[in-house]
Order: structure tokens, then sequence, then C-alpha cells
């Protein structure tokens, strides 16, 4: 297998208007505090940090139909995607630290105008987020991202003009789910309706991890091998772990199940840009459950970027003479 050093840009993205709930913003810089740019340093990464993006107040952001905040969301997530097209162009792997999910619009737009072809996506997460502003019940963009990105998709989507820069850049075919287990009618509609790929926890469940991710990649392998845009939602893992984020859901992925997707997207060789997202101290109830749930993130982008649990060490390692 293939063993790439890394060159991380890590992009702070502290917003949190793509659904209700304040602290979010606050994910980059938790993350940042538990040591994630020196660890990845430690496994032989290269690490720019571009720091924390400044994203503007929109005075007067009503919604358009059922969807909140969309100044808001639109003008953050054009100024992610630029930053992301940056980094990227610059020679790094981005690393979006949310923020909200609504931010992968953004992340995954830069993303691909950045790369010559098209890419893949693999969205791990308890929730599907590909509601339409059409199918939400919440209003809320964070559930409704992969709905703006999705090719096939674009017939079924209103103009909003604060949205009006997005491209659709993404084939439903390009796509792979992990971890889904709240998943709204309409969105379970809309999975069947473009034949996307789903390993709910179900099949996560029944498969085993390890065929699970297996079966992704020989998915998305099958014609060409396209560059990855992981795009990982911190509740896919069990809330027992990870309580600090907003839309807890019961029965979710091990420790150990969360941390295989990375070390084996990781070995691919393939993977050219992440998000981390949703991590809110705020939805901690003692300082332990915040802890482990920025810990956990930060192990999940550890085995992004190369840590292996059998042990790690420099290629140009050599043993001590006596
Ligand atoms: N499906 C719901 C909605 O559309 C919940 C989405 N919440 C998330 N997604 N946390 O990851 O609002
Ligand atoms: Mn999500
Ligand atoms: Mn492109
Ligand atoms: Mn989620």
């Amino acid at each position: 297998f293939k063993r790439d050093h890394h060159s991380v840009g890590i992009i702070g993205a502290p917003f949190s208007k793509g659904q209700p709930r304040g602290g979010v913003e606050k994910g980059p810089n938790v993350i940042r505090s538990a040591g994630l740019a020196d660890k990845l340093k430690a496994q032989g990464c290269s690490v720019k940090d571009y720091g924390n993006l400044c994203f503007e107040e929109v005075p007067g952001d009503e919604p358009v139909g059922r969807v909140k905040r969309p100044g808001a969301v639109g003008s953050a997530n054009q100024r992610l995607a630029h930053a992301v097209y940056t980094a990227k162009t610059e020679g790094h792997t981005p690393l979006m630290l949310g923020g909200d999910h609504s931010l992968a619009i953004g992340s995954i737009h830069g993303h691909a105008a950045a790369i010559p072809g098209d890419l893949s996506v693999v969205w791990v997460d308890a929730h599907a987020d590909i509601n339409t502003p059409l199918t939400t019940h919440t209003g809320n963009v964070h559930g409704q991202s992969m709905s703006y990105l999705i090719r096939e998709l674009q017939s079924k989507i209103p103009v909003i003009p604060q949205f009006s820069w997005i491209k659709p850049c993404v084939s439903a075919k390009d796509i792979v789910y992990i971890g889904l287990r709240d998943v709204d009618p309409e969105e379970h509609y809309i999975l069947k309706y473009l034949g996307i790929k789903v390993f709910s926890m179900t099949e996560v469940d029944g498969l085993g991890i390890a065929r699970v991710m297996e079966e992704t990649c020989d998915y998305l392998f099958s014609h060409v091998k396209k560059p990855i845009h992981l795009s990982y939602d911190i509740d896919a893992i069990d809330p027992s772990l990870t309580p600090a984020t907003g839309t807890p859901a019961v029965g979710g992925l091990t420790y150990r199940e969360g941390v295989y997707i990375t070390e084996h997207i990781c070995q691919t060789g393939l993977l050219s840009a992440v998000d981390l997202v949703e991590v809110n101290p705020q939805q901690g109830t003692t300082e332990a459950q915040v802890q482990s749930t920025v810990d956990i993130a930060v192990d999940v982008l550890l085995g992004c970027f190369g840590r292996r649990r059998a042990g790690n060490h420099p290629a140009d390692y050599c043993l001590p003479e006596p």
C-alpha cells in the first residue's frame, strides 16, 4: 500500500448558521488546542495552518422559502470555497475544521474547482444531509448540503439568489455514505431515486467495517480512481463517545470503526481533502464529554493523515549503534 506524506493545509471555519445551536463555531479552536498540528507533524506530515476564516454578519438575512440564513450560509461558503481552492492549488491537502456541516458546500466546491477531473465524496455521518430546500423540515442548511452539489438533483432545486454561485460538481455515482441512522423519509427517497451507495449502520452491523470499506473502495474505483473528499461529521460516532455535538443519534460507530474508516481511506493514497465538522463544545454537559469528543476528532484526523494503530516510524529512522 501507499504511504504518502501529506502536507496538510488547516482551514478553520468558525461558522454555526447552517443550524440553530451556538457553540459549533468554537470547533476549530478546540480541535487545534488538543494539539492537532503538533501531532500531525510528529507523524511526519508538514502542516500549514491558514488560521480561521472571518465570516461577515449579514443583516436582514430572512429565510428564502424554508431555507434559513441564506445570506450568511451563502457568503461563508463562498469564502471557504476560495480558501480550500487556494490551499489545494498551493499543494496542500485541505483540512477544513468546522463549524457546522453546511460548510461542506464550500469545501467540496473549492476542492472540485482545484482539480482537473471529478472527485468522489465519502460522507461519514448519522445523517444524509441531502434534503432539498423543498423537502427540508428544519430549514437548516447543514441538513441540505449535498443537494446543492449533486448534478442529477439540480432540476429539483429552486433558485436561491444567495446560492447562485454554486455550481453542482459531484455525480451521484461518485458518492458513498457511511454510518447513516437518522434519515428523513424524503432523504431516503432521494437516495433511492439517485441510486446513491449507502452503508447505513445496518450494513456496518451486517458486513463489519472492514468489508464496508473494501466495498466502498471497490465501488468508487470501479471506473477511474478519482481524488477522495472525506466529509466527516463527528455525530457519525456513537454519542456515548462524542456527545458534544448538536444532533446526537444513538447507535453510532464505535471508536474503532470510526478510526478504521480513516486508516483505510488514507492507505488508498487518494485522499485529497477532509472536513471534520459538528464538534460543539457547548453541547457537552461536562468537561470530560467535551474532551472525549475533541480527542476522538483528533484521532480521526490523525488516521486520515497516516497514523496506524500498529505503530509508525519515520521513513529515515536508523537503529542507534552501540
Ligand atoms: N435531517 C435533519 C435536517 O434536515 C437533521 C440534519 N442534522 C445533522 N446532519 N446534524 O448531519 O435538518
Ligand atoms: Mn452532517
Ligand atoms: Mn474540477
Ligand atoms: Mn450529522
